[in-house]
């Protein structure tokens, strides 16, 4: 079954051999990859920066307990990679107390906007962007997050249309289920979904950028994740319903949802006509990693997909991860193909 599959890739004693793809670096620890081929046709990572600072792991993930962003860029997928300077640090950001979770990038008429999540001096998630005129930073944030943002894991599409939209949320640690009203529920209990197994599940949101690509063009909408009889994936439903990390891709014309099912450890996907949805949900995109979090990006280059991911390898510590890519395979049906991140 998954879970025990899970049980044994946790707690098995693995060489490099046993692991699909290989860290891109071992200097810092590097989670989340957010991937973007930019018009230089570099790849470049964005993804979280792993450290420890002593914070005792919970349920809420305290232990993640980021302050700055690191981006890595390379020419090729397998090529020599860059690790830069600091592109943003927390102390940077007029708002921002803590936990530096999973960024995103855009480019739009040559600059850059680094969108990424942090608690506030109030301990609640916002989503907040920085500009530059390099891919690599360093960034200059605003003073204040998005209005009308909150929850994290923020990543932004570019449609074929020059429209931009951000898709953002991420339950339990991510407070999603502190918002189903509109306000911020500070409840001490609500650390985790209130809802009957057979209710709706939590959905990430989606909102539009305004022109200048620092605020919502719109107010933000509920992105609907469907099962294959159009019925809305339920919260008792966890191999399939979402957790956190969204991300969007545009394949042959079909907007592709993926996301992380969290407590089953999966990356998954559902299609849409739309990119505000319904997305039906389809199949798995990435089984277990070695590791609790399962976070990705999907990316082309040169005409082959990849999937960028990360697990725990280099260090066996749930809050210490490191990112990687593999080729994906996108079947003549449209499928996605499974990635099994072990050999054997
Ligand atoms: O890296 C911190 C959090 O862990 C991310 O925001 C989640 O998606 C999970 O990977």
């Amino acid at each position: 079954s998954d879970a025990e599959r899970y049980e044994l890739e946790t707690s098995g004693e693995f060489g490099p051999e046993d692991y699909i793809a290989q860290p891109l670096v071992s200097e810092i620890y590097t989670a989340d990859p957010s991937v973007h081929v930019w018009d230089d046709g570099r790849i470049y990572v964005y993804p979280s920066h792993d450290v420890d600072t002593g914070i005792p792991q919970d349920d809420l993930g305290s232990q993640y307990d980021m302050k700055d962003y690191i981006v890595l860029s390379m020419d090729e997928p397998g090529g020599e990679v860059t690790i830069h300077d600091v592109g943003l640090h927390v102390d940077d950001v007029p708002w921002a107390r803590d936990k530096m979770w999973a960024p995103d990038a855009a480019e739009k008429d040559g600059k850059y906007y680094l969108y990424f999540p942090a608690k506030d001096y109030d301990g609640i998630f916002r989503i907040g962007v920085a500009v530059s005129d390099s891919p690599t930073g360093p960034f200059t944030a605003e003073e204040s997050w998005i209005e009308g943002s909150y929850s994290m894991d923020p990543s932004v599409f570019k449609d074929d249309d020059g429209t931009y939209y951000m898709y953002v949320g991420g339950i339990w640690g991510g407070q999603l289920q502190r918002w189903t009203t509109g306000e911020y529920d500070d409840s001490p209990d609500l650390n985790q979904e209130d809802l009957e197994a057979d209710e709706p599940a939590l959905v990430p949101y989606v909102a539009k950028m305004s022109d200048d690509m620092l605020s919502y063009a719109e107010e933000p909408r509920d992105v609907l994740l469907l099962d294959e009889n159009g019925e809305p994936l339920k919260a008792g439903d966890n191999d399939r319903r979402f957790f956190e990390a969204a991300w969007m891709n545009k394949i042959d014309g079909t907007y592709y949802l993926s996301w992380s099912t969290g407590d089953t450890h999966k990356i998954v996907y559902g299609t849409s006509d739309n990119p505000y949805g319904p997305f039906t949900y389809q199949g798995v995109v990435n089984l277990p990693v070695r590791g609790w979090t399962n976070h990705h990006s999907i990316f082309e280059y040169e005409g082959q997909y990849y999937l960028a991911y990360h697990d725990t390898q280099l260090s066996g510590v749930n809050h210490l991860r490191n990112v990687k890519i593999t080729p994906l395979t996108i079947n003549d049906d449209g499928t996605i193909e499974p990635v099994d991140p072990f050999f054997g």
